[in-house]
């Protein structure tokens, strides 16, 4: 009998990582992947696994407490890997609802499911989150896993609440569960309402590059396929009612990185040195904008012997191949919906 493990969030950037790497590594595993398919939910980006026999698509918002009980009791979950989330700090600015309705009651509908029709006796309840959870850092020092929780935006508040409604499980009815608690991810698949696939597609179409501020916010960023392979040693290995850091000890400052992205574009376009940066603009800065993330993930490598794979300057090379090579997607993304949240949340600035 193979175990059903439930995968929510998985036709998203990071969640259709995990879900790939699962299916084609566990072949035990039954994966079951459910997603509402809101604006960043795109089944494209998992059309290679729509054949495998060991992979099912369930569309299903996680608020949604009956339909999500009928899937829990069809399927005899063994486990259940969390990641389906509202994931944009700027979307919470504007609209905080909806964080709080899927980051918080959409986590605790869950929680409570597996807690009465799952297989709470052997498997465990993982939930993906996010470094914001501690707030913002100085130029110095770096997040730990005892670092107090600071959150600073709808986004961050929304997933804290969520780490603790999990860590309450735990604690009240002895569910178990782990926490991860990631920096910033880079790689294909990644909706371009985010820093580094928003500015490739703006660079590709020879529009600004709005750059928050002055551009000195720092950000660690993590190769995607990294975050993955640490969720993959976390839900097999993490020790249970434990929390585990993920980062990728690559520290940017957005402006450079940026500065980066465009020399690397004229080489790929066959454009004259400089001519991408000159797109470059400085706008309004976010609301509360966090100046510093970094995480210590010491315990993960220490402990469970992960670190990441792949080199930045490796890793950036690829995930900007992937999205010339993958213009449809790019195309079909930023079509529709995506034209107005550009306009609403750029014009003004
Ligand atoms: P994403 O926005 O790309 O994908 C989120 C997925 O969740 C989408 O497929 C969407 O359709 C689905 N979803 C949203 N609301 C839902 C609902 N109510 N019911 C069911 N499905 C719903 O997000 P991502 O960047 O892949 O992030 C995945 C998880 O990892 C999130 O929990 C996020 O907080 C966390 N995280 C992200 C990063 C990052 O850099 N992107 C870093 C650390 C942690
Ligand atoms: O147009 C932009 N201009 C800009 O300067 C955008 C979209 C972003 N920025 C800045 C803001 C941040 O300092 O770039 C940095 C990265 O921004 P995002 O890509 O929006 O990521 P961030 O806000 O850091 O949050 C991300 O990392 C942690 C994810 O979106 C979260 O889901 C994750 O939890």
């Amino acid at each position: 009998m193979k175990k059903n493990i439930l995968v929510t969030g998985g036709a998203g950037f990071i969640g259709s990582h995990v879900v790939r790497r699962f299916v084609n590594r566990y072949p035990d595993y039954h994966i079951i992947n459910l997603d509402a398919l809101t604006y960043a939910g795109n089944l494209a980006n998992l059309s290679d696994l729509e054949a495998s026999d060991n992979y099912t698509f369930r569309k299903c918002d996680i608020t949604n407490i009956s339909e999500v009980e009928t899937l829990f009791k069809e399927f005899k979950i063994h486990s259940v890997i969390h990641l389906a989330a509202e994931s944009h700090v700027d979307r919470s600015i504007t609209n905080p609802i909806d964080f709080v309705m899927t980051n918080v009651v959409g986590t605790v509908v869950l929680l409570n499911a597996f807690k009465q029709y799952g297989e709470a006796v052997e498997g465990r309840f993982y939930h993906v989150s996010t470094d914001e959870v501690y707030g913002t850092l100085g130029d110095e020092g770096k997040f730990t896993e005892s670092t107090p929780y600071d959150p600073n935006s709808p986004y961050s508040a929304s997933k804290a609440s969520s780490d603790h409604f999990v860590r309450a499980y735990h604690e009240t009815y002895k569910l178990p569960v782990v926490i991860s608690n990631c920096s910033n991810n880079y790689g294909s698949h990644q909706f371009p309402e985010k820093l580094i696939p928003l500015m490739i597609h703006n660079i590709k179409n020879n529009k600004p590059l709005p750059v928050y501020g002055k551009g000195e916010n720092v950000r660690d960023w993590l190769w995607v396929e990294d975050h993955a392979s640490a969720i993959d040693v976390i839900f097999h290995k993490g020790r249970l009612g434990e929390t585990y850091n993920i980062g990728g000890n690559n520290e940017w400052k957005n402006l450079d990185l940026v500065h980066k992205l465009c020399e690397i574009m004229d080489r790929k376009l066959g454009r004259s040195e400089g001519k991408s940066a000159e797109l470059i603009t400085f706008v309004t800065d976010r609301a509360g904008h966090d100046f510093r993330y970094a995480i210590d993930a010491s315990k993960l490598e220490t402990e469970l012997g992960w670190s990441p794979s792949v080199a930045f300057d490796q890793g950036f090379e690829k995930t900007i191949d992937w999205y010339l090579e993958n213009e449809v997607w790019l195309e079909g993304v930023t079509s529709g919906a995506y034209q107005s949240y550009y306009s609403n949340h750029y014009d003004h600035r």
